[in-house]
């Protein structure tokens, strides 16, 4: 088994919510938290501070950890992207564009699922609600969700 890991940080201050309009590579053209895989030596909460500096140009604060999925593919079934989602409720800095990622921040009535991973409609709620989850979603060569398993954990 071939398994990713990476992260994923949303900053959520009250009723908005920062994302990032994908340019390019994996989920390219969709909305998102910012972060991506982890470099040689780092932990995941290094990776997700990291990757959030690089993608947006914010500095965050305390990251709180909110969820891990499991994603596969029906067709893949040796390859697992293994997703942890944190909360960032502090950061410092302007929200900035990058080579990767076109950030704007929404608010939580006008999230835009439909440009985003099928997935995000299943556990933002909860996210966004302050609960804790764990999942596992198996989907089709088109990334339809073909399989999903989401439940709310006390602790993560
Ligand atoms: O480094 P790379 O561009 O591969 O990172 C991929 C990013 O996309 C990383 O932040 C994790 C995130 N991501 C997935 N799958 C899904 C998904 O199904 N939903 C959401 N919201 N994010 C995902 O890899």
């Amino acid at each position: 088994m071939e398994k990713k890991i990476t992260t994923l940080v949303l900053v959520h201050q009250g009723e908005k919510v920062l994302l990032g309009m994908k340019k390019r590579g994996f989920g390219q053209g969709r909305w998102n938290g910012f972060g991506g895989k982890l470099h040689e030596g780092e932990t995941i909460e290094q990776a997700a501070k990291r990757e959030t500096f690089e993608e947006a140009g914010v500095q965050v604060g305390e990251l709180e950890k909110f969820g891990v999925m499991d994603f596969y593919w029906k067709n893949k079934p040796e390859f697992c992207v293994e997703v942890n989602v944190f909360k960032v409720r502090i950061f410092a800095g302007i929200p900035t564009e990058s080579e990767e990622m076109k950030p704007q921040w929404f608010d939580l009535k006008e999230i835009p699922y439909k440009e985003m991973w099928q997935d995000d409609t299943y556990w933002m709620p909860l996210f966004l609600n302050d609960k804790k989850f764990k999942g596992k979603f198996i989907f089709d060569d088109s990334d339809n969700i073909l399989e999903k398993e989401l439940n709310e954990v006390k602790e993560i």
